[in-house]
């Protein structure tokens, strides 16, 4: 596994890589299914469930304020990326225009493709986390989830949904794609919540 594609963390890096994780070369991309294709003028964006069902378009995500980020990038099967630079809409930022419920306590995020992942509100809501649109200063190419994706960075990046188009909110927990397919039902890299132990 090490050489060609991992690399060992330099010791400076070292605190910053979780256990069981490598530093992977380049920026892999770890898609399941097809790469959905979506324009800007037909891209939507809806929130339901328990909250005031909304619909925002492409021009009303980049009206919301925008801002620069920098964060560490953990997958499960084992690759680490370190310092991506990232520009978008804070998770934050993007709340202020939704009304939700008080009995919301979980989220289903929705996808183009039909990916599905699941997160606490307390997970979802953390400054740190935001809508991506830019990399490295490029646009968000298809590969890596563009136009839109989400980062949460102090989880496996399967939470990362590419292609975001929805937010369900929701009463109690439920699993998405991957947790019903035993993954962690979390996924924080330090305490390394790979899998969910049923299956
Ligand atoms: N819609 C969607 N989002 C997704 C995935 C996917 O298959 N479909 N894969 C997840 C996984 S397992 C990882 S590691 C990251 C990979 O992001 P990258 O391809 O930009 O590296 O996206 C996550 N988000
Ligand atoms: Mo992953």
């Amino acid at each position: 596994m090490l050489g060609k594609f991992f690399q060992k963390p330099e010791s400076e890096q070292s605190d910053r890589v979780p256990p069981g994780q490598y530093l992977a070369k380049g920026f892999p991309v770890l898609t399941y299914g097809d790469t959905p294709e979506i324009r800007t003028e037909d891209w939507e964006f809806k929130v339901w469930g328990l909250a005031t069902p909304k619909t925002f378009s492409w021009s009303d995500i980049m009206a919301m304020p925008q801002s620069e980020f920098t964060a560490d990038f953990h997958c499960v099967t084992r690759w680490s990326k370190l310092d991506v630079t990232w520009r978008g809409i804070k998770v934050t930022d993007f709340m202020k225009q939704v009304e939700v419920d008080p009995q919301a306590v979980h989220i289903m995020e929705h996808c183009y493709g039909g990916y599905t992942t699941n997160i606490t509100k307390e997970d979802f809501l953390r400054e740190e986390n935001f809508f991506a649109h830019t990399l490295f200063d490029e646009p968000l190419s298809a590969d890596h989830g563009g136009p839109l994706r989400l980062v949460v960075p102090h989880l496996y990046a399967w939470k990362s949904a590419k292609w975001i188009n929805g937010l369900e909110f929701l009463d109690e927990e439920a699993l998405g794609f991957w947790e019903r397919n035993g993954y962690h039902k979390r996924g924080e890299p330090w305490a390394e919540e790979r899998y969910s132990g049923l299956f």
